[in-house]
């Protein structure tokens, strides 16, 4: 039994074989995140917001206590990370991964090392419960996928050091498989999986994939049966998951000493694990190829719209100087004005002569005049509109640097990106014939 096995350690150089779909995940993630000319760099000067994809599927594992979820995922990867065994063995979340070396994580450099889960740390008492265990295993498709091994679920007295239910339920919609562990002996009707199981399903029921565990422990045929009816009986009395057609594949842990004539239906889930990495590695590509398009249209619509700039501010030099010209013959007229309207005419002609105050005098009192025929509520409104007036006139256009830097991001996404990205398609289709 891969749960009583002592500590081995699978590929313990960590090997650097690495499968197609490895390869084109990986080449992937570079591309956005190239310090250089990652796509997320080049997004982000435009404005745009891009996510880099993950290098590896989700799957997390839930079910009742000892159902048997840590002992799945140590068989998966041939080694025995996760403890398991007859007591409550798992009490908190841990992200089981492959890396370089054998590490174990804490709950703050687990979140380094999956960003994406940062909102864990709204769960209060989640931190304390969280870990990562990074294993050089390489056996099955280990090295692309991240397990997340859960609490067992009991009802009753237990209680859970945090919110378990919106935990599991939070972690189960950012996974790409959620498998629910049903066991034969244990509560298989356990309400607290049943409840998370109904509010998962409204949320995302497609990833959901319920698998009656430790099916060898079930007895004669006959008895596995009535399990299995029970169990489905169970769960179509939720209304939440009250849909025909249940499906319950029977696994367990092969165990040379104890062989059982039970189907076992476990190498069905590599292949559903698989299944789920090449549709990963598709939709990969496929957001790859829409991002670039993204960024691209991005570059030469702000192109457009400089050249169309450019010609408007030409259009409007003249409009321009004028208003420009306007812009301070007026406020300094009315400046003037105001200054001068404070001075009786004797003391104007005393300090300018008779003839230069004359000639101002009649300007500034046609000014005050205007400045008054508008009504004592519009004046603001006028500064106000004038001041608009004046700024749109002359549209800011891109510098030659910009526009450089924008036509080699553009020339790069186009000449590399692309050629990369079709030659990454063209190694799908071999590797799929
Ligand atoms: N016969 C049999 N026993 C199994 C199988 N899988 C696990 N076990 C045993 O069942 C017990 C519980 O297994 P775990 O893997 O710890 O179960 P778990 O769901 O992780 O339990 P918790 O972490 O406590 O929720 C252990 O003693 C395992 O050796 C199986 O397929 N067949
Ligand atoms: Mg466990």
């Amino acid at each position: 039994m891969s749960g009583r096995k002592p500590r081995s350690v699978a590929n313990p150089l960590g090997s650097a074989i690495t499968t197609p779909s490895e390869r084109i995940l990986k080449e992937c993630h570079s591309l956005y995140v190239d310090s250089e000319n990652g796509l997320v760099k080049i997004a982000s000067s435009l404005g745009v917001r891009l996510l880099p994809p993950r290098k590896k599927i989700i799957v997390m594992i839930m079910g009742n206590h000892s159902a048997g979820k840590s002992s799945f995922i140590n068989w998966y990867a041939e080694e025995h990370i996760q403890k398991a065994g007859v007591a409550i063995e798992t009490q908190g979340f841990t992200f089981i991964t492959s890396g370089r070396k054998r590490e174990s994580l804490t709950g703050n450099a687990t979140l380094h090392l999956y960003p994406h889960f940062r909102p864990l740390l709204e769960f209060k008492g989640v931190m304390d419960y969280l870990s990562a265990e990074i294993s050089t295993s390489k056996q099955k498709k280990f090295s692309l996928v991240t397990f997340v091994d859960t609490p067992g679920l009991v009802d009753g007295d237990m209680v859970y050091p945090f919110d378990v239910n919106s935990a599991i339920t939070w972690l189960g919609e950012q996974a790409d498989l959620v498998f629910v562990f049903f066991d034969p002996m244990g509560q298989a009707l356990c309400k607290r999986t049943l409840n998370i199981v109904e509010k998962l399903s409204e949320k995302c029921g497609d990833k959901l994939l319920f698998y009656l565990s430790k099916a060898d422990e079930a007895g004669k045929e006959t008895d596995r049966q009535r399990v299995m009816m029970q169990i489905v009986q169970e769960l179509c009395r939720r209304p939440g998951l009250n849909k025909c057609g249940f499906e319950m594949p029977t696994i367990y842990i092969p165990n040379p000493q104890r062989p059982s004539r039970c189907v076992n239906q476990i190498d069905g889930v590599c292949q559903t694990i698989e299944k789920t990495i090449n549709q990963a590695v598709q939709k990969t590509l496929d957001q790859l190829e829409k991002d670039c398009d993204l960024i691209c249209s991005t570059i030469s619509n702000r192109l457009e719209q400089d050249r169309a700039d450019v010609t408007h501010n030409k259009s409007v030099r003249l409009h321009s100087f004028l208003c420009g010209a306007l812009g301070i013959f007026l406020p300094a007229l009315f400046i003037l004005s105001f200054i001068l309207n404070t001075f009786s005419l004797e003391q104007l002609d005393e300090l300018l002569g008779e003839g230069l105050a004359r000639t101002l005098s009649i300007f500034t009192g046609i000014v005050i005049y205007l400045w008054d025929w508008i009504p004592e509520d519009g004046q603001v409104v006028f500064v106000i509109f004038f001041g608009a007036f004046l700024l749109r006139i002359w549209n800011k256009t891109l510098t030659k640097k910009e526009k450089r830097t924008m036509a080699e991001y553009s020339d790069y996404i186009q000449d590399i990106v692309k050629t990369k990205k079709v030659s990454l398609f063209h190694f799908v289709s071999l590797c799929h014939v």
